[in-house]
């Protein structure tokens, strides 16, 4: 197996856990306001599905967003800045932690409203297509977002009109407090492809590889034949909801079995077996100056000037009276 490709995957998947667990901090330390929800545990989601893509591809999730933003290129510097409010924030400290924004790295936000990310991805897709970029538009959503009424009008969109989109739904098991099983009527996510119909598949979230070959099919299909995937990729979240939620609705050992499963560590290891320690341990650090680094930043950082509160937001001159 590439050795090159193993570090970087773990390198980029620490550098989420580690980004997380001080925003984590900073947080209890009342240095983030509103809503923080933490990504912990689903790393191998994202790094997996984005390491396949290409530069011209277009990325969108919903309000679970740091590790999608980080995986994309996103500097950890402007998503620390922007989590603590400040103007060099990648959304210039204007959306918080639910809307990180980097249009450089083709990385779309960040969306607070359940599912509304997948009739807006059918429409980047649309764009993709009729400007013949070649690009694909990859869309991740929760377990919680399938029952919305936008999935189903994104998805059938994306069919009828053979759109380059793939939808990942991030089954961590849980919408907020409420488990799966009391929300959807088979556990087999990925069956919700067939009355559009589009090709599907249920992937293990804890095993990169594994997300990385099935997004891969999928961008090929996307890309050579024009046509949309759903993938569920099966997780866990190790936190609660949001830093607001105690998570009282699982058992301890339940999470004890999951965090058994962590790619992080699972990766680690592999890399310890491969002989790769020393250059674990050389990204262990790299990683940690990059965050402490990240963190120093964001504290230095200005608030945005009071001058520009109203900047960015839609105005109308001629509303009618
Ligand atoms: C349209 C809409 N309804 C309700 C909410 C409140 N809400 C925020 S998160 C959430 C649960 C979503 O769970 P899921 O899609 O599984 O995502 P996860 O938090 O597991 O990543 C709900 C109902 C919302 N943001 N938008």
């Amino acid at each position: 197996m590439d050795q090159d490709l193993i570090a970087d995957l773990y390198r980029q998947m620490l550098q989420i856990r580690r980004f997380e667990e001080e925003a984590a901090r900073l947080y209890t330390e009342r240095k983030i306001g509103g809503f923080l929800h933490l990504y912990i545990g689903q790393e191998a989601v994202a790094v997996g599905a984005l390491s396949v893509l290409e530069p011209q591809d277009q990325v969108m999730t919903g309000y679970r967003c740091h590790g999608h933003y980080l995986a994309r290129g996103g500097n950890a510097r402007a998503g620390m800045a922007e989590l603590l409010g400040k103007a060099t924030g990648c959304a210039q400290g204007r959306g918080g932690s639910m809307h990180f924004y980097n249009v450089e790295d083709n990385f779309l936000g960040g969306w607070g409203i359940v599912g509304a990310q997948v009739p807006v991805s059918a429409g980047v897709a649309f764009a993709q297509k009729y400007k013949k970029d070649n690009g694909v538009t990859l869309c991740f959503l929760g377990d919680g977002a399938i029952n919305i009424g936008s999935f189903h009008e994104g998805m059938s969109l994306a069919s009828l009109w053979k759109l380059p989109v793939i939808y990942i739904i991030e089954n961590n098991q849980f919408a907020m407090g409420t488990p799966l099983e009391r929300t959807a009527p088979s556990e087999d996510l990925s069956i919700r492809a067939l009355g559009y119909p589009m090709a599907s598949a249920t992937v293990d979230g804890h095993d990169i590889f594994e997300v990385r070959s099935a997004v891969h099919s999928a961008a090929q299909r996307a890309r050579e034949q024009k046509l949309p995937t759903l993938l569920e990729i099966k997780t866990y979240r190790y936190r609660g909801h949001s830093m607001a939620d105690p998570a009282k609705y699982r058992t301890k050992e339940e999470l004890e079995a999951q965090k058994a499963l962590d790619p992080i560590f699972t990766l680690g290891e592999k890399m310890d077996s491969l002989g790769m320690n020393d250059l674990r341990e050389k990204i262990d650090q790299e990683i940690e100056n990059e965050i402490q680094d990240a963190v120093q930043f964001a504290e230095e950082s200005p608030f945005p000037d009071e001058s520009t509160a109203l900047d960015y937001a839609y105005v109308s001159y001629n509303y009618p009276s």
